[in-house]
């Protein structure tokens, strides 16, 4: 211990967190100080390490929050390092894998067929898309989101059952953690900025949420068509941005609610034409 701190007594302590509390300057503080007899440079060193010490207690939850076991993941059979995967009779390539955050970019995991057929189921049923009230575990419109979106049903049609076998097989994760798909439309302008997909578990509404099958463990992106300009899917903590070409997908996964997955993700504006995806959520459990 300095000798400095021998000299901050708890009733010195409490004095200056009082000052600085009821809104006196530091400099105000500092006077006083001297004018009760400290040394300017000892006086300085008070106040600094006593604030200091104020802050670190006032430091919002959130940095305190402990992480959480890190959770079973949906994941590739990569083992042998293929470049391309057979799923129930479908080739899939794999096109690019990252560790830190987890993410592989898949080429042709959809036909041309069947994106042009969720496309056409979805048109019909597109509402402006919403995101997660976090107060309230409900959904709003949110302007950091400008597209526009639907879900299906998990099952609802054949070829929506055909996909999510797939999806499940390639990611060997059961269809019954799987969220009903999600289609987006981006037109020009459009964007989804950056974000997590996880459920914060500082907010209010999320304790709602995870009562339908726990926590996102993974999100799938699957791009419908190939936009004229921009629409690429970015991951900014790293500088990965994945260009969005008809058929190929883009899966990254997360072991904890926690930027420090390094999967903030978004959407980057449409700069000409269109962007359509699908988005297939993983969650930890049944997704009921
Ligand atoms: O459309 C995308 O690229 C995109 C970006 C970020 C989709 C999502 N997030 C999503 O559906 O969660
Ligand atoms: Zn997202």
């Amino acid at each position: 211990m300095t000798a400095l701190a021998q000299t901050i007594t708890p009733e010195l302590r409490r004095w200056i967190v009082a000052q600085a509390e009821a809104g006196c300057r530091p400099e105000d503080v500092l006077q006083a100080m001297k004018a009760s007899g400290w040394g300017e440079e000892v006086a300085i060193a008070a106040l600094e390490q006593t604030l200091s010490e104020r802050l670190a207690e006032l430091r919002p939850a959130a940095s305190v929050v402990p992480l959480g076991a890190a959770t079973p993941l949906p994941e590739p059979a990569l083992g042998d390092a293929p470049t391309v995967l057979h799923i129930e009779g479908h080739p899939v390539r794999l096109l690019t894998t990252m560790r830190h955050p987890r993410v592989i970019v898949f080429g042709g995991l959809l036909t041309d067929t069947e994106c042009e057929e969720l496309m056409a189921l979805s048109r019909p049923r597109l509402e402006r898309s919403k995101t997660v009230d976090n107060a309230t575990g409900g959904d709003e419109v949110n302007a950091s989101r400008t597209s526009d979106g639907m879900f299906f049903e998990r099952g609802e049609t054949a070829l929506i059952t055909r996909i999510e076998a797939r999806i499940a097989g390639l990611l060997r994760w059961p269809v019954n953690h799987g969220e009903g798909l999600q289609i987006l439309r981006y037109r020009p302008g459009a964007e989804y900025r950056p974000h997590h997909d996880y459920f914060d578990p500082v907010h209010p509404g999320t304790a709602k949420i995870l009562e339908r099958g726990g926590q996102r463990v993974g999100t799938l992106v699957m791009y419908l068509n190939t936009p004229e300009g921009g629409g690429a899917t970015t991951f900014p903590d790293v500088g990965l941005e994945v260009g969005p070409v008809r058929g190929n997908a883009v899966f990254f996964s997360y072991d904890r609610a926690h930027p420090s997955t390094r999967t903030l993700h978004g959407g980057a504006p449409v700069t000409a034409g269109e962007k359509w995806v699908a988005t297939k959520w993983l969650r930890q459990g049944v997704f009921v």
